[in-house]
């Protein structure tokens, strides 16, 4: 702290800031080793790449027009500061030069018009169609998760949205609560999403991997915890896991799994009731408070995109979900046994 104040206070002061900002700007380049990467410049469809393209190339417009700029003002600085035998009187006035004047009108117009007409194309290009012939997701944003619901193939899910590579797939954005933003940053620029109205937009992810998004606009206490995984997979794999989901949850065999799901559906209300928030295909349990747990045993991650799903953060999830992820809607079940825990988990763990 001591640093900091004499950083920031006394005679260089400026420069102690200015020290300050360029640390904290290095800083954020710090990614966690255990999240997925997300450069918008590690481009993974047409999409993202003709948005990336539009960036770069007004970069180097802005960064030569940047440079010169900055060049000039130093020479200018430098040669004619006030020292011995510099001239102290007023320097010729170009004011009204005619070539000058026509100079500095035509190269921006000639800038602009390189940089805009790629721009207006792009715009069009990128814009959603709506073609009934693409995949269709429905997301909806919520305080602080993700609802897909893919209303052709009659499926819901959450927080790790499935996708076939080589398909254009149209989004459309909806909110349940506040103004919340849509991000895969290598396959399309984020697009806010508003309560009351519908935004769309589209992407097309041209291989396999796991993408990493992020709601990208402020929505309150847990926002920073508002992630999501894209999962796109070759047409034949999507296709299977479509298949499956469409066939809903199995009744687990295992003892274990089974009272876990009869703890799940409320068969002793004191301690857990599940069902009135959760909705499990095959199930009874339909509510739509919180995320749909169909297949949350084939999730990489819970509480959206939160912490690995595993066993000990299920049961710790379940048992206090406020210690993981503050402000969250989630009830919270103190009276859970540990053995009642693991059974819970286990039917879960067996939903894939
Ligand atoms: C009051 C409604 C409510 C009740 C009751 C409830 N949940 Fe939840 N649950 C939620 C909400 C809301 C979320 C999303 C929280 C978030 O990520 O911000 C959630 C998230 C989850 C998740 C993480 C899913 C994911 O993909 O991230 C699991 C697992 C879960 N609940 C299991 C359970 C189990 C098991 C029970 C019963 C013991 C239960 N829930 C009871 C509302 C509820
Ligand atoms: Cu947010």
């Amino acid at each position: 702290m001591r640093l900091i104040r004499r950083l920031t206070q006394g005679p260089n002061r400026s420069l102690g800031l200015g020290l300050l900002a360029l640390v904290g700007t290095v800083l954020t380049g710090c990614a966690k080793a255990s999240e997925l990467p997300q450069s918008p410049f590690d481009t993974a469809g047409p999409v993202a790449r003709a948005q990336t393209d539009l960036m770069t190339l007004s970069l180097w417009f802005a960064g030569g027009i940047g440079l010169f700029v900055t060049v000039a003002l130093l020479f200018v600085v430098f040669r004619y500061r006030d020292k011995k035998g510099n001239d102290k009187s007023v320097p010729k006035q170009i004011q009204g030069n005619h070539k000058l004047e026509i100079a500095w009108t035509l190269i921006p117009i000639i800038i602009l018009g390189i940089v805009g007409v790629p721009t207006v194309q792009t715009a069009f290009a990128t814009r959603a169609t709506q073609d009934p012939n693409d995949l269709h997701v429905i997301v909806t944003g919520h305080q602080w998760w993700w609802e897909f619901e893919y209303p052709q193939l009659g499926i819901v899910t959450a927080n790790e949205l499935y996708i076939p590579t080589d398909k254009d797939v149209q989004i459309t954005l909806k909110s349940a609560d506040v103004i919340h933003s849509f991000w895969v940053p290598k396959l399309a620029g984020k697009m806010d999403v508003i309560p009351g109205r519908e935004n769309h937009m589209f992407f097309n992810a041209e291989r396999e991997e796991e993408f990493f998004g992020q709601c990208a606009e402020f929505c309150g206490t847990s926002h920073a915890n508002m992630k999501f995984r894209v999962q796109s997979l070759t047409q034949d794999k999507f296709d299977a896991w479509v298949k499956a989901r469409q066939a809903g949850a199995a009744t687990p065999t295992d003892p274990d799994a089974l009272a876990g799901m009869n703890l799940f559906m409320g068969a002793n209300k004191s301690k857990a009731n599940c069902i009135v928030c959760h909705t499990i295909d095959g199930t009874n349990a339909k509510a739509k408070v919180g995320p749909n747990l169909t297949n949350v045993g084939a999730r990489s991650t819970i509480g959206a995109g939160l912490v690995e799903n595993t066993k000990e953060h299920l049961m710790q999830w379940i048992r206090n979900p406020q210690s993981l992820k503050p402000g969250n809607k989630m009830a919270a079940h103190p009276n859970l046994t540990e053995q009642e825990l693991e059974q819970i988990v286990k039917y879960l763990q067996g939903l894939k």
